[in-house]
């Protein structure tokens, strides 16, 4: 008698992202999103439990899934726009699984991050990666941007979502490689010139060392409260502008402790201001539409510390929603009308 497979819930299965195949690094090729973790956090200045980020954000995913391949038949609908969508088939969404990491060997963790992110950019699939506390991006960036450079890419924007400006040059506790510093380091590497490089939603202390250098440099910044004055879809086409201007892509960093730590809390810095939720989702949207992102990180998801799961969920969410035109095939021309029976009723025939 064979064995029946049949769709399973959430908390079951083996949770790779999405439920999307697992692949090796030589199975990639150009137009596939290659999932991938970095699960290093010995680099970490505030509360642990980052290591468990990548495997967390996967079983963030799952609920989604699940519920798509229970239904009877594979549609969704967008309930705000009303479009009806499918899962696209054989969509190009593969996990290569973690990167090997050495917890007590710095040198050799950032070398087989570097590695993994440059065969993925090599490949010419997408990378998107998690960490981790967010010194991964130093070394993740560096291999995406080498990556991309042998397939003729010459300059890279950085778009940094983050409560902190992780500026520091060199730390007397940390010194110069750890989670306060990679976006410093990142911006020493000829790839990138600071003009491409924004911060959106830092709030908060900060050492003046860092935003002498912000302002030195030519990088932009926009706090939480510009963000609420100006508009999230305002700042976000703003950051795109800045950091694509001639440049041949950007990559892009997302530290969750950008989010409010009241809706987050599942992060090594719980802060008192940033995004909503809805707000870093709408941002991811249109990250997703500019067509100039070359691979995205989600890091500093802690999910020892939200034993709620709204960090991983939060994560996963931004994720998926960065991915949705790649995962869903989108019938426009069946928007369907989702008014409320009552609106419907007071409408005239
Ligand atoms: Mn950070």
């Amino acid at each position: 008698m064979a064995y029946q497979r049949d769709a399973l819930p959430g908390f079951a299965g083996i949770p790779t992202f999405f439920r999307a195949p697992r692949a090796e690094f030589d199975q990639l090729e150009s137009g596939v999103v290659a999932v991938m973790g970095a699960p290093h956090d010995s680099t970490l200045g505030s509360r642990q439990g980052t290591r468990y980020g990548p495997r967390g954000i996967r079983e963030g995913s799952l609920e989604t899934i699940a519920y798509i391949e229970a239904g009877p038949e594979k549609f969704v609908t967008h309930i705000a726009s009303g479009t009806r969508m499918s899962l696209a088939p054989g969509a190009p969404l593969v996990d290569v699984g973690d990167l090997p990491v050495y917890p007590n060997d710095l040198d050799r963790t950032r070398e087989s991050l570097r590695r993994g992110s440059c065969l993925a950019a090599t490949s010419g699939a997408l990378p998107v990666m998690f960490g981790g506390d967010h010194y991964v991006t130093f070394p993740l960036f560096q291999g995406v941007s080498e990556g991309l450079a042998a397939r003729g890419v010459k300059r890279l924007g950085y778009i940094q979502f983050d409560n902190h400006l992780d500026l520091s040059d060199d730390n007397r506790i940390w010194g110069k490689h750890y989670h306060g510093s990679q976006a410093r380091r990142i911006s020493e590497l000829p790839i990138v010139d600071a003009h491409n490089m924004v911060w959106v939603g830092a709030s908060g202390y900060t050492p003046r060392e860092q935003v002498d250098w912000l302002r030195r440099s030519g990088g932009t910044l926009w706090t939480p409260t510009d963000i609420h004055r100006e508009g999230i879809t305002h700042v976000v086409n703003r950051a795109i502008e800045i950091a694509s201007h001639g440049t041949d892509g950007v990559y892009v960093s997302l530290d969750i402790d950008v989010v409010n730590g009241g809706a987050s809390p599942g992060t090594g810095s719980v802060v008192t201001d940033g995004l909503s939720p809805q707000e870093l989702i709408q941002a991811m949207g249109m990250l997703a539409a500019s067509g100039v992102v070359r691979a995205l990180d989600v890091t500093e998801v802690a999910p020892p510390l939200d034993p709620s799961e709204r960090t991983i969920r939060i994560a996963a969410s931004a994720v998926l929603e960065f991915l949705s035109p790649k995962i869903y095939l989108r019938e426009p021309h069946v928007v369907e009308r989702l008014r409320s029976a009552k609106e419907t009723e007071r409408a005239p025939a």
